[in-house]
């Protein structure tokens, strides 16, 4: 049994699969953030963050900010797609390790048309086939990151389709937190049938409510779907009407009812004048539910850059409205490929955004007159026009029947392309069956009528506890299919020392290459595919294309596996990391001792560009940390480096060469070090060597103290001066 989780280790999928027979949810219902007015992290004060992890991945540039990771009030969702349960677990540590605590595992194709429950862990398409093997083992490795990150963490799945209520029970007897639930959508989207989906939708409301999770409805679907996704602002109010009071209705809170909302357009539309006044609108109707702010998917294309704008542009939204969920859809939706790294940089594009946006609201205000209060109550109107219209029609099934929904016209305008579903068909017509009277089921959580015989204080006393009442009662069943589940699929991609690169399953081989080609769009997308099999990558495929200019050049990205000897783990030589010392240690040193470094390019090199790098405060060099530093130039020679250093009583030489022939690069190292030791002024000075060709061992096999090749800078170079001058070792590894 593994009792927790080791940050450096990865995630035993095998040991969370073994007696999963056993296994009881830890808790239910939903885990909001614990929000504070007021925060300090780091030496900064939030006004909207809730509390920070135990541990976290923080974002990128926190380097410069003591490695700080704020942690913003909404809660935020990513959608895990990856077909493989063995594979979404392994993504979801990721994601919550960046900040993550709503996970939704997207189900695989066609999973609404299941009419009943499904057993193993199957292998999906675009999502995971939804089981109870697969929600239990989801929710047991959720158990161990949720203590590893230090918050709860809500697993989230579908409870839509022909099986809806059967989903319910099994989500609320396996303690999953939320869903996504909503009549309309099978009757619109999976033509299923709509008094049927009604009829369920209520047996599984009940179900959701006694289970407290949290329900997302599915509304947003008109927008993607509609051909005009910016005209159905009014329908979605609507759409968000029905299923929100039928909720409250059955018996759900109005606080675990939350919208799908979603910014219904997307540049180079003037996306604000509608999405600004549409996130005002609904939140002012429906200001007793929750809102979960959806990115716009309806306008994604295969361009990451402009798919991660849009995303940031409906955070905008968010900040200015409000979202107590925020989803987050990878940058990739628009190729089809969900890929894992793209889970993350969408949950850092939310944090990142939220974060710099802090308090954004203390200093703005919305206008109260002129065009965004028209536009709100315009909008509003609309949907209640569309509303009373549905009535007089004869009602809701009436107006499906009749295209009211997915109409691309705006409300009242109507282009009579609607969604019509007929309602003597569908999926399951036919099938509801009036209770009799002595209709009694025994168990606990129930909608409508139950004919529990009196002596009974609790249905399921006449079957002595029910599932709900009593986990052990339930009879699990483990796999179904001998080929087709995770073991099988994890013995082909076993532990065997390789490294492997992967975007989706692991040892999948993908790569993703990028490629600028001078050419026209035709003759780059050919050109791209041939180039990727010189590559030596099999199965290569356009992911992205992009014309810079028509006779100018295209940008192309390719994907293709990785078709050669893997890569061994013990083979490889391992980068050396020194460690480097805090940017206040090393601030507060050179303030009470000062430090000189004397600086050239030497021989005749005229190359300056990666030595100023390491001097210039502006590139963060060690100047930065109060050390002066005096340039001689390029070109210098090594003698009239030692002069100056002994004139200026520097403690320290940096000797760059960038350009080598005939290794002269060593050659004016050891011609350094002789000359230092001839001046007898070696154990003063700290020499320090850098360059591209130059490597720790070359320098130090020609006497220097250190070298520093490619991907080093200042701080690397101050801090071994100052640990040095300090009397620690400098070498020290990380
Ligand atoms: C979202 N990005 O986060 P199946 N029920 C409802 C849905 O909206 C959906 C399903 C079921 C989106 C997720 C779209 N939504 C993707 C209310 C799907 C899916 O695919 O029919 O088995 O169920 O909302």
């Amino acid at each position: 049994m593994i009792e927790r989780l080791e940050e450096n280790e990865k995630l035993n999928v095998e040991e969370i699969l073994k007696d999963l027979d056993k296994y009881e949810p830890k808790w239910r219902g939903w885990h909001w953030r614990e929000e504070s007015p007021e925060i300090k992290v780091g030496e900064f004060t939030y006004h909207e963050m809730s509390k920070p992890l135990k541990k976290s991945q923080p974002l990128p540039a926190a380097r410069s900010f003591g490695g700080i990771d704020p942690q913003p009030k909404s809660v935020i969702t990513t959608e895990i797609a990856s077909g493989r349960f063995e594979d979404d677990i392994r993504r979801m540590r990721m994601a919550a390790w960046h900040g993550a605590d709503h996970l939704m595992v997207i189900r695989t194709a066609g999973q609404s048309h299941y009419d009943g429950l499904i057993e193993g862990t199957p292998e999906g398409i675009g999502g995971v086939p939804i089981t109870r093997k697969e929600v239990r083992a989801t929710r047991k490795a959720i158990d161990l990151i949720e203590e590893e990150v230090g918050r709860k963490i809500n697993f989230h799945s579908y409870i839509s389709g022909v099986a809806g209520p059967d989903i319910a029970v099994m989500f609320a007897e396996e303690g999953v937190n939320g869903a996504h639930q909503d009549p309309q959508y099978n009757v619109l989207y999976r033509n299923i049938n709509m008094f049927r989906s009604f009829v369920d939708a209520a047996v599984a409301k009940r179900v959701m409510a006694w289970a407290d999770m949290l329900q997302i409805d599915g509304a947003h679907n008109a927008n993607a779907t509609a051909m005009k996704g910016y005209n159905v602002m009014p329908e979605l109010m609507v759409q968000h009407a029905i299923n929100a009071k039928f909720s409250e209705m059955v018996g759900m809170k109005p606080e675990k009812i939350s919208l799908s909302t979603v910014p219904p357009t997307s540049a180079p539309a003037p996306c604000m004048r509608y999405d600004l006044p549409y996130a005002v609108a609904l939140r002012d109707l429906f200001d007793k539910y929750k809102m979960r702010a959806q990115m716009n998917t309806k306008y994604i294309e295969s361009c990451e850059r402009e798919a991660t704008v849009g995303h940031t542009l409906n955070l905008l939204i968010s900040e200015l409205t409000s979202a107590d969920i925020q989803s987050t859809i990878t940058p990739d939706e628009g190729r089809n490929v969900p890929w894992h790294y793209n889970n993350i940089h969408a949950i850092n594009t939310a944090k990142q955004s939220f974060v710099a946006m802090d308090g954004l609201m203390d200093m703005l205000e919305l206008k109260k007159e002129g065009y965004l209060p028209e536009k709100v109550r315009e909008l509003k109107e609309r949907a209640v026009l569309f509303l009373e219209e549905m009535i007089e029609e004869g009602g809701y099934f009436k107006a499906v029947d009749g295209g009211f929904f997915v109409d691309s016209g705006e409300y009242p305008e109507r282009n009579g392309d609607g969604i019509a579903r007929k309602m003597n068909g569908g999926d399951a017509v036919g099938t509801i069956v009036k209770r009799e009277e002595d209709y009694f089921a025994p168990v606990c959580a129930h909608f409508g009528y139950n004919n529990v015989p009196k002596e009974y204080s609790k249905p399921c006393d006449a079957i002595h506890e029910c599932t709900l009442c009593n986990h052990s009662k339930i009879k699990y069943i483990d796999e179904l299919d001998e080929n087709d589940n995770a073991f099988k699929r994890m013995e082909k991609v076993r532990e065997d020392g390789t490294v492997v690169p992967e975007v989706q399953w692991a040892k999948d081989g993908y790569v993703k290459i990028t490629l600028c080609l001078p050419e026209n769009e035709q003759i780059s997308e050919a050109a791209a595919i041939e180039i990727g099999k010189r590559m030596n990558l099999k199965d290569v495929e356009i992911l992205h294309k992009q014309v810079l200019q028509k006779a100018e050049g295209t940008l192309v990205e390719i994907k293709g596996v990785c078709d050669f000897t893997p890569v061994k783990r013990d083979e490889l030589v391992l980068p050396r990391r020194r460690k480097v010392l805090a940017f206040d240690v090393m601030r507060d040193y050179v303030k009470e001792h000062s430090i000189k470094v004397v600086a050239a390019t030497v021989g005749e090199d005229e190359h300056s560009v990666g030595l100023r790098e390491v001097i210039d405060i502006k590139h963060g060099g060690v100047e930065k940390f109060g050390i002066e530093a005096i340039y001689l130039g390029t070109s210098c020679p090594v003698e009239k480096l030692v002069d100056a250093a002994i004139e200026s009583k520097a403690q320290a030489i940096l000797c760059s060469t960038i350009i080598t022939h005939n290794d002269v690069h060593t050659k004016n190292m050891k011609k350094l070090h002789d000359l230092c030791v001839e001046k007898g002024v070696r154990d003063k000075l700290i020499l320090v060597s850098g360059g591209t060709q130059v490597t720790d061992e070359i320098a130090k096999a020609q006497g220097m103290d250190v070298g520093f090749g490619r991907g080093s800078n200042g701080t690397d170079v101050a801090s071994f001066i100052i640990k040095k001058l300090m009397g620690l070792n400098p070498d020290e590894e990380e």
